[in-house]
């Protein structure tokens, strides 16, 4: 029934797995939309996956009446080492719903802003690591994953990978980067064959081992010495009882939140921060605009950087907007229709049809952007401009939608206001262009910085 849909050509037994690029699957979605258009799909190991990319296509997948998140694909895999926490659970288990009302009050806007502290704790380690390697070049990406994922660890649970004070990331980070490529590349493959390669699934199951045992540490560390005054999520998952039930997570439950906070609440901040500074730098006056609106909060807060408020940076807020609209870090979700349902253009869906959303494409739609769509440019968000419907959705949709969005907004903007204030930025590679590496988000490849404490200003 209905116009068929288009799809790439199949190869014998790997169907359109040869279609999509083993390093860099967003660089071949955004291909295969310009060949196929906004809706095409494609045949991969056990499933086949309807891809939507215009504003028309996903504002419709994006109708919670007609259609849901469903775990498919590589975040299937992460349930492995999530399990049924708050990102990985399938809708049907009881556990998201009862997670996800316990925390939902540690999100809200009064207790994000109770964490700016630790915030500014992590934020001062990187001043100084800035200020002690004044002028030599460091990675941007590679700073930035320091900062969000000591700041994830010391407001989730009040512990310090101190990755500012060590050469090699910690063991933890690096398990758990190694498992976040090898769900991607297990998704790729029937599950026999994972099954048969053992060397890696030893591997695989080693570096799990290592993140619960971790996880299950702290939280035994916490139960024994009980830390009334720390202010984190882990109190509140030890604690608190679900307002409706009463119930309490169980200690499982709090270990796979544990592994998602870590997983969910660092890569992509660190990659907003890193394609921010990037495009600041190829954009001298909007790089102006930036620290002119840097230095006057700072001036506001008497000179205390701990006291900066980051309600009231209304362009720093644009530009880091603009970076997640043009460099989208969660470059691809899954939802699938609860009914039978026809979709824009005449294409039907069964019920359950996995269809995968590319917000890259989303987010350089001209229909909703206009002529200048892939032009960085923070102003469009100041001139009163109202987009078409879920035309920027770099956080999801929906019940199932990022839950820390204003966490890591609040994050990137004390990050961006401190860093503006304190350092002169420079390419340490002139005429680096912007080239992407991709693990379960995207981050600039190889993009190098130069800091220096600013003249003048201490
Ligand atoms: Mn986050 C879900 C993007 C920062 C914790 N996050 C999502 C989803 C997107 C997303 C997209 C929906 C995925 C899906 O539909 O399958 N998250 C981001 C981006 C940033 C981000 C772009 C930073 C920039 N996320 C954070 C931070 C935390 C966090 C920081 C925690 C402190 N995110 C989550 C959790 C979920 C989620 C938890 C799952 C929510 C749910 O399904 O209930």
């Amino acid at each position: 029934k209905g116009k068929p849909i288009p799809q790439p050509k199949e190869t014998f037994l790997l169907g359109n797995v040869p279609d999509l690029d083993p390093k860099v699957p967003l660089r071949s979605l955004i291909k295969l939309a310009k060949v196929h258009g906004p809706i095409y799909q494609l045949r991969v190991p056990g499933q086949t996956l309807v891809i939507v990319s215009s504003q028309e296509m996903i504002h419709a997948v994006c109708d919670e009446t007609k259609f849901e998140k469903v775990v498919a694909g590589p975040l299937e895999h992460v349930r492995d080492f999530a399990g049924d926490s708050l990102f990985t659970a399938f809708n049907h288990e009881p556990n998201w719903a009862l997670a996800h009302r316990i925390l939902v009050p540690a999100f809200r806007p009064t207790a994000i802003r109770q964490m700016q502290p630790m915030m500014m704790d992590v934020l001062a380690q990187m001043v100084m690591y800035w200020e002690h390697h004044a002028g030599q070049p460091f990675e941007a990406a590679e700073q930035f994953t320091r900062l969000t994922f000591d700041t994830i660890g010391l407001t989730a649970f009040k512990y310090r990978f101190n990755s500012f004070n060590r050469e090699k990331p910690h063991d933890f980070l690096t398990a758990m980067t190694k498992l976040l490529g090898d769900a991607y590349t297990r998704s790729r493959r029937p599950g026999v064959v994972n099954k048969l390669m053992y060397r890696e699934e030893a591997e695989y199951r080693s570096n799990i081992a290592l993140l619960h045992r971790t996880c299950d540490e702290i939280v035994a560390a916490r139960r024994k010495s009980p830390d009334p005054e720390a202010g984190d999520l882990l109190n509140r998952m030890i604690n608190d009882k679900d307002p409706e039930t009463g119930a309490k997570l169980p200690d499982d439950n709090i270990r796979y939140q544990m592994v998602t906070f870590l997983i969910a609440g660092h890569e992509t901040t660190s990659g907003t921060l890193a394609f921010t500074v990037y495009y600041l730098l190829k954009n001298p006056a909007i790089m102006r605009k930036a620290r002119e609106e840097a230095d006057a909060a700072v001036k506001d807060a008497g000179g205390h950087l701990a006291a900066i408020n980051p309600t009231k940076l209304p362009y720093l807020d644009a530009v880091l907007k603009e970076a997640l609209r043009l460099q989208t870090t969660a470059t691809f979700w899954t939802r699938a229709p609860k009914e039978d349902v026809e979709l824009p253009g005449g294409y039907f869906l069964k019920k359950g049809q996995p269809i995968g959303v590319v917000p890259h494409c989303l987010h350089r739609d001209p229909k909703a952007w206009g002529a200048d769509a892939e032009e960085f440019r923070p102003e469009r968000w100041l001139e009163g401009t109202v987009f078409p419907p879920d035309s920027w959705k770099p956080f999801g949709n929906g019940a199932r939608a990022c839950i820390g969005q204003l966490f890591a907004m609040q994050e990137g903007l004390l990050a961006l206001a401190v860093v503006l204030h304190r350092f002169e930025l420079d390419f340490a590679d002139k005429g680096y262009d912007l080239k992407i590496k991709m693990g379960i988000t995207i981050q600039p490849d190889g993009f190098r910085i130069v800091a220096k404490p600013r003249q003048g200003r201490n």
